[in-house]
């Protein structure tokens, strides 16, 4: 198939590099000015990738793309005349809402949902590195999209495990609980994911599924408190030793992409009447710091 991703970063470099290695076309659009981008995964030798072609974009049987969920607009909406209605796009980024923003704009396409708990780290332009294995869900948002349940074997291919799932709101609320608990919290104590495993930060994550859990069965979520709380701490255990991305977003004084996250979860609490005390300022405290950052 011909490829397009849009936004190599560390998740995107990896789905890049393996597509690629399982047989596919697959070049690249970043915002860097290159025409193309060299990149290794782990010790595998360098492969090259075009970048920013309009012709390949424009042939693009997919398009998957991999920027955070604050980009996804202005990163989409410049490239929109140049993608086919044929072509399959496919949204792969931490929480929810980004996609509702863009969708009336691609109306005519297959549109698809991603979420991946594959660990990546990208430490230079480079390399990126495979740090945690994990699976990925792929789902319909749109009626096309959700005729595209054949997508689920060729990402299997290049990166297992990737299933279909005919619900992919209940994997998205579900990743969102997941992020909700942990990326904030370490972003602002700017500590590993392991260390919410201690007896100090129980009552916090305790009043955070709490209130999560109230939201997502008030939008219809089938799940109950402990398996939220099962989860939450399967994942907390799983990826001890990483540090969130939104920890790294803080220590790099990178805009975080809380507004998708806790501020999703706020807005439908409001919807619902349901009060969120402790994510309300955990979400405050969040932009605090990052409004302290243009401030100085
Ligand atoms: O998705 C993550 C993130 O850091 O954004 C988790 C699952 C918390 C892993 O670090």
């Amino acid at each position: 198939m011909n490829i397009v991703v849009l936004g190599p970063g560390a998740v995107g470099s990896l789905w890049a590099y393996k597509l690629n290695l399982a047989g596919h076309n697959v070049s690249v659009y970043s915002s860097q000015n290159l025409p193309n981008l060299s990149l290794e995964l782990d010790e595998q030798p360098a492969l090259s990738f075009v970048n920013q072609s309009i012709e390949l974009l424009t042939k693009a049987d997919v398009l998957l793309v991999t920027v955070k969920a604050w980009q996804v607009e202005a990163a989409i909406e410049p490239l929109i005349k140049h993608i086919d209605e044929r072509c399959i796009v496919v949204f792969m980024h931490n929480g929810m809402g980004a996609v509702d923003t863009v969708a009336p704009l691609l109306d005519r396409n297959p549109l698809v949902l991603a979420t991946t708990t594959h660990g990546a780290y990208k430490p230079s332009r480079e390399k990126v590195l495979h740090t945690g294995h994990g699976n990925t869900l792929l789902g319909g948002y749109n009626s096309k999209g959700s005729r595209c349940d054949f997508l689920a074997e060729v990402f299997n291919h290049a990166l297992a495990n990737c299933q279909w799932t005919e619900n992919i709101n209940l994997a998205l609320w579900n990743k969102l609980a997941i992020n909700c608990a942990i990326n904030p919290l370490t972003a602002i104590e700017q500590c590993r994911n392991g260390d919410l495993a201690k007896e100090h930060y129980q009552e916090k994550l305790n009043q955070i599924i709490d209130e999560v859990c109230q939201v997502m069965r008030a939008e219809k979520v089938p799940i109950t408190r402990e398996q939220l709380e099962e989860t939450v701490t399967q994942v907390i255990k799983a990826t001890a030793e990483n540090y969130s991305s939104m920890h790294q977003d803080v220590f790099y004084q990178r805009k975080t992409e809380i507004d998708f996250i806790t501020g999703y979860l706020l807005v439908s609490a409001k919807r619902h009447n349901i009060s969120a005390p402790t994510n309300q300022a955990l979400y405050d405290n969040i932009k605090t710091i990052e409004n302290s950052w243009t401030q100085s």
